[in-house]
């Protein structure tokens, strides 16, 4: 498409609401929509979406900077809150299994530089930043799930390290997770176990809660972990990439994740029998960083809304997306950041964060929501209601669809990820004669670094039968809702 059309196409959704309400076709002749639907079922309500679905990750190295993660660091506090009043911080990484706490005062074991790795002395955690921390979580009020350094094999420095964080943060500690994806450095999970359970026991007699296993990839382990140990823990956790940086691209981010679903499905059944929550304690779009163009890009706000949306569906209570700055996530793997210079304010934001943040900027610079940002928003429009069933008839396009109820309000999502098909969606079994409040998710073009929004575009009002169509461009998405009693012409 070109430029010009696809600035027609923007234009044109303006009218949209209005349009497709009379079931007419929304746009020039060029762009003929395929008629989807979609069917709610009103009678089957599913689970209840946890307050605290949006979350984010960062790694341990960020806390080296301690006017960072600072109470008076007002432009991230406010996007943290603004992101979700009832999120989850999850400090971790590669760096939290290659940190010594400084207040320990005890001996341990010599720290054994990585495989692969060039750094061959630990990163030290000073109190400062761990102070700075505790007023950081205050002021947003999110929680806190805090990793210990497994690899080193230190459980009497872990306890000290979380002891610390305990009493700084008080009941704002959710959990404390030992190792990070153990999996690359313990070759089974007999071996993970073995050196996992001397933790465990140390941090449990000092009343620490626990949650893991924090692994890379492995479902089988959280599966057998949880058989273990589910009552010494507060949740289940794994981490979820879906490729490497150097395999990403916006047609294959947005291809969705249905092998991961599958897994989700047996760890839900697991995490059910032991009635505990499960979380994505790590994860974004592509490891090794991210990818430049990709993973910091219009399309990763799709990706982002359908990932955590299919995740609420099955009952997964969050889902911490990886980021922070290039320099914490670039040492992490490994590797020096190299910061892009130029640009406007907003490049330069940019270029300071890794690639797949949702965040960006410094305190110097200011804090930017990018583009991935705007999709978490959306999905987390869900948090506290109840998922309904609904069925799909995409009719080919790369569409899915979200329903839900909280008190008298339904919700809708509808997620184009389709490159090149817009799709008309007409909507059944919604309440009937409603006004319904339409926003719309969009930006220039799937590759935009900006002008991304998420802003109310007029009204989608449901027939007398509780149907209405709903006209959702390709590389879009909306988010309707409708309030039982709030009259359509009234
Ligand atoms: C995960 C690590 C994290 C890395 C990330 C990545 O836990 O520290 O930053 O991968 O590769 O496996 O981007």
């Amino acid at each position: 498409m070109t430029d010009l059309t696809r600035r027609r196409l923007l234009q044109a959704t303006a009218l949209l609401p209005l349009a497709a309400a009379c079931g007419v076709r929304a746009w020039g002749a060029d762009a003929p929509a395929a008629r989807a639907s979609f069917a709610l079922d009103m009678s089957r309500p599913g689970r209840r979406v946890d307050t605290s679905l949006a979350s984010l990750s960062y790694e341990t190295l960020e806390l080296s900077d301690p006017t960072f993660f600072a109470a008076d660091n007002h432009g991230l506090v406010r996007l943290f809150r603004e992101m979700n009043p009832h999120g989850v911080l999850r400090i971790g990484g590669n760096t939290s299994d290659d940190t010594v706490w400084g207040g320990y005062k005890g001996t341990m074991p010599a720290y054994v530089p990585r495989r692969h790795g060039k750094r061959l002395q630990p990163h030290v955690l000073q109190p400062e930043g761990l102070q700075a921390l505790a007023g950081f979580v205050r002021a947003t009020g999110w929680k806190l799930v805090f990793g210990v350094n497994l690899r080193i094999g230190s459980p009497e420095m872990a306890v000290d390290l979380a002891q610390a964080v305990q009493r700084l943060v008080g009941d704002r500690l959710l959990a404390i997770q030992i190792g990070n994806e153990a999996n690359n450095y313990f070759h089974d999970y007999a071996t993970f176990d073995a050196a996992w359970t001397p933790y465990a026991k140390a941090l449990r007699a000092a009343g620490l809660p626990l949650a893991g296993p924090d692994t890379g990839a492995n479902t089988d382990w959280v599966i057998e972990y949880a058989k273990r140990h589910a009552r010494e823990n507060v949740f289940l956790s794994r981490h979820y990439y879906r490729e490497a940086a150097e395999n990403g691209s916006i047609p294959d981010m947005l291809a969705g994740d249905p092998g991961f679903f599958g897994e989700v499905e047996q760890i839900m059944q697991v995490a059910d029998q032991h009635g505990l929550p499960f979380r994505v304690s790590e994860g974004n779009s592509y490891y090794n960083g991210g990818r430049d163009g990709t993973s910091n890009v219009f399309a990763s706000a799709l990706w982002g809304a359908d990932f955590m949306l299919t995740l609420a569906q099955r009952g997964v209570a969050g889902m911490h997306f990886h980021g922070g700055t290039l320099h914490s996530v670039e040492s992490s793997l490994g590797r020096v950041a190299k910061v892009a210079t130029g640009g406007d304010i907003v490049a330069q934001r940019a270029a300071l964060a890794s690639r797949y943040a949702a965040i960006a900027g410094s305190r110097a610079l200011g804090f930017q929501p990018q583009p991935l940002f705007h999709g978490i928003a959306l999905a987390q429009r869900f948090a506290g209601a109840r998922m309904l069933p609904g069925r799909l008839d995409a009719t080919g396009v790369n569409l899915t669809a979200y329903a839900a109820k909280q008190g008298d309000e339904v919700l809708v999502a509808l997620v184009n990820k389709d490159a090149r098909r817009d799709a008309a969606v007409a909507l059944s079994g919604l309440p009937h004669g409603t006004k319904g409040e339409l926003m719309r998710l969009r930006a220039p073009a799937l590759d935009s670094r900006r002008d991304i929004s998420f802003a109310t575009d007029g009204y989608v009002p449901a027939d007398e039968a509780g149907a209405c169509r709903i006209a959702v461009p390709r590389g879009s998405a909306v988010l309707a809702s409708w309030k039982e009693g709030a009259k359509a012409h009234g």
